[in-house]
């Protein structure tokens, strides 16, 4: 620790301080940018709007230790950067007292998801922290080490041995897998009884139902039989998997802004996280215990989350992925200068306004046209940096939620979503040119999705990108693409593949 860097104790003047946790009360899985920039200030807020500091969060970071060796050395504390398109605004936050890093602190995560102070685990670990196969289920293989620390664990607490020795080499293994995570915490907790929320922030449709599910199915494959029968007593009567629809533009951190905000404070911030200017919370009503006073802090508590969440997943994200695709395609680094190119925002409201908008139902009080106008002068804000390749990351995980309800309930109505087509169809073409030039694409699904791509195609040919050779090569790989298991809603007619083959020539021009 050095005085040069931003401590919680050490408060640059002019800033005001930030909020000094009592205990833990949520533990947080996936402790990445988002969650800094959304539910720790919407924590940090209810704390200073209702002087109950015993809120503070251990966040986990799943995949790699590097957001605990950012913020340990600080106490927790990091700034917020809130780039707006006229000025920009920084405020210190508080409310995250530590994070754990499971690989090497498995016990301290489960200590704390039974400790008593804790009531809500909240998750951001991105759609393909979930684990599903393509069909929806868990996969079992991405859970198998916590499952087998889970029976060695239920196994010891009988008073049997484990019956895999070697606990150091499971811990290791165990701490890849969230939702093994997750189980291995919550079967801690029943041995208390005390209830506990499991709140996801991911943008999926359903996400509480989505969680529950694959507790639900981890528990029954690690525990069959009577084994289990007490978590799954406990999980009926005392765990809650409410459903939230989360909202903020958060791109990942440059060093450029890192820079700019030492200049600010005066001290440097390893932990340092931009957003935009708008942000939104709206949690389904159903906690097994207490929570954070979200609402002072301005969530919105409802009994209904799905026209929210169906709303920002089709409109907002959904526009944002066509927009990455086509403006990664055009040669545009981010999302802002993308969305200006005329012929992509053409495409952006095609897709928002004739394809997406008519699917839903607004929820109470939303006008749907004005929310969708709102959501591309977000995108248009210069000052956040969002790339069109973060956006484009792990597509297969992104568009079943995105385009999959706006593509099934479009045809239903008799309608050929053409945006969703050309959205489809700049998806294939970024996946052909990045599997070709060996860049490769960022998903959990690239093998496949690698593989599908014919070896043999040189994008563009020897003509450029529009040639014969280039334009039927690509249909190919398109058409390998799309017949992706899981991608499209089951039953997708042919001619909706044949229509995303015809949208190849005006993404290839
Ligand atoms: C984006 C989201 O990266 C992406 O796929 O669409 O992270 C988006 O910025 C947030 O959902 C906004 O709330």
């Amino acid at each position: 620790m050095t005085d040069d860097r931003l401590h919680r104790d050490r408060v640059p003047v002019g800033i005001d301080a930030p909020v000094r946790p009592t205990a833990v009360g949520i533990v947080h899985l996936g402790i990445g940018a988002f969650h800094r920039a959304h539910q720790a200030v919407y924590t940090e807020r209810a704390a200073i709007a209702t002087g109950d500091t015993s809120w503070g969060i251990l966040g986990v970071t799943q995949r790699s230790a590097t957001v605990r060796d950012q913020l340990r050395p600080q106490g927790g504390a990091y700034a917020v950067l809130t780039a707006g398109e006229h000025e920009s605004t920084v405020e210190l936050i508080g409310s995250v007292v530590d994070v754990a890093y499971p690989a090497e602190e498995t016990e301290r995560v489960l200590a704390a998801l039974a400790a008593p102070s804790t009531h809500v685990v909240t998750l951001t670990i991105t759609e393909k922290g979930y684990a599903r196969t393509p069909d929806g289920s868990l996969d079992l293989d991405s859970v198998a080490g916590d499952l087998a620390a889970l029976a060695a664990e239920h196994e010891v607490g009988a008073g049997v041995e484990p019956r895999t020795p070697g606990g150091s080499g499971l811990e290791a293994r165990a701490a890849v897998s969230a939702i093994g995570l997750l189980v291995r915490g919550l079967a801690r907790r029943a041995a208390t009884g005390a209830p506990i929320t499991v709140l996801t922030c991911d943008n999926m449709v359903d996400n509480g139902r989505v969680l529950e599910r694959l507790v639900r199915e981890a528990v029954d494959a690690g525990l069959p039989g009577a084994e289990g029968d007490a978590l799954r007593a406990f999980l009926d009567a005392r765990v809650t998997f409410p459903c939230s629809m989360v909202d903020r533009i958060v791109p990942a951190t440059t060093p450029a802004q890192r820079d700019e905000v030492e200049r600010a404070l005066g001290v440097r911030d390893e932990g340092l996280v931009v957003g935009e200017p708008f942000a939104q919370w709206v949690i389904e009503d159903r906690f097994a215990g207490p929570r954070p006073a979200w609402e002072a802090a301005g969530a919105t508590l409802t009994k209904d989350v799905a026209p929210f969440e169906q709303a920002k997943l089709r409109l907002l994200n959904g526009t944002h992925s066509l927009v990455a695709y086509s403006g990664w395609l055009g040669g545009h680094t981010t999302i802002a200068q993308a969305v200006t190119d005329p012929r992509i925002a053409e495409r952006a409201r095609q897709y928002l306004f004739e394809d997406a908008l008519p699917t839903l139902s607004p929820p109470d009080g939303l006008d749907l046209s004005q929310y969708g106008e709102q959501i591309l002068a977000r995108f248009a804000n210069p000052h956040t940096g969002h790339t069109t390749a973060q956006v484009a990351m792990d597509g297969t995980q992104k568009i079943p939620f995105r385009w999959g309800g706006v593509l099934a309930d479009a045809l239903a109505a008799g309608r050929e979503p053409l945006g969703v087509a050309f959205g489809l169809a700049s998806w294939a073409e970024f996946v052909r040119l990045r599997t070709h030039s060996g860049e490769g694409v960022d998903d959990p699904r690239a093998e496949e999705l690698m593989a599908l791509v014919s070896a043999a195609e040189v994008p563009g040919g020897s003509d450029g990108l529009g040639d014969v050779a280039g334009l039927a090569g690509a249909e190919e790989d398109l058409r390998a693409l799309l017949a992706l298991p899981g991608l499209l809603p089951a039953g997708t007619p042919d001619g909706f593949v044949d229509a995303v083959a015809a949208e190849l020539e005006a993404v290839l021009s």
